[in-house]
């Protein structure tokens, strides 16, 4: 099962406070796609830091070298929509499944399969069923989480939110329970790390070529 508007009407609360307002160039929305054919043609190295996944194309064989002596913390990925969210991270299109032994690995634990996006808001109640963490602000304790079409769901941490089998650092793939408050942030209540991130790489080790994917963090 995949998220629709129709089955969690309520996520469109959500869409206006996150947005894609903060990409800069609009690839971020649908109607920025690339042509398929091109599109899958695009395979960009990824590397995993401690707050951010960060990718950048790959041009040379010098690039994979670096991609082979990192891995699984830096892997490739296809992005088959064009909108600069690597397939393995992309809620509203997982591509046709890059076929690379380098390739960044999905996650089958829990309901559903990897990548599905399912979140739903019940009377300020909410509860994302699974998603990827794509960004750890620190200095806010929150996780960002790209939800189609380039919306995001944001949730904050707290001394009293209860974790289970892991941290959530960019790249996990988690189930949270909480509360939305007046900002749209998801206050977690409990929080459960499906699939656990890489292990990050420093920042000196990431190429300057990589940035950070996904809408940024407002
Ligand atoms: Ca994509
Ligand atoms: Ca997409």
């Amino acid at each position: 099962m995949t998220w629709s508007p129709a089955r969690f009407p309520a996520l469109v609360l959500l869409i206006p406070l996150a947005g894609c307002s903060g990409d800069p160039d609009g690839q971020g929305a649908a109607g920025g796609a690339a042509p398929p054919g091109e599109a899958e043609r695009q395979v960009s190295a990824c590397f995993f830091t401690d707050s951010a996944i960060e990718c950048g194309p790959v041009t040379d064989d010098a690039a994979r070298v670096r991609v082979d002596d990192f891995y699984p913390s830096a892997c490739v990925d296809g992005d088959h929509d064009g909108d600069r969210m690597p397939d393995f991270l992309d809620p509203d299109d997982h591509g046709g499944g890059l076929d690379d032994p380098l390739r960044c690995s999905t996650c089958d634990r829990g309901p559903g399969e990897h990548g599905d996006f399912r979140y739903e808001v019940d009377r300020g109640e909410a509860r994302l069923d699974r998603g990827t963490v794509y960004f750890f602000d620190r200095d806010r304790n929150r996780l960002l989480v790209p939800a189609p079409y380039g919306d995001i769901v944001a949730i904050e941490l707290s001394s009293g939110t209860r974790i289970d089998d892991g941290y959530p650092a960019p790249g996990a793939e988690i189930r949270v329970e909480g509360w939305v408050d007046d900002h749209g942030v998801v206050q977690a209540d409990r929080l459960k790390v499906l699939c656990r991130a890489p292990r990050p790489v420093r920042p000196e080790d990431v190429p300057p070529e990589c940035e950070p994917v996904g809408p940024p963090a407002s």
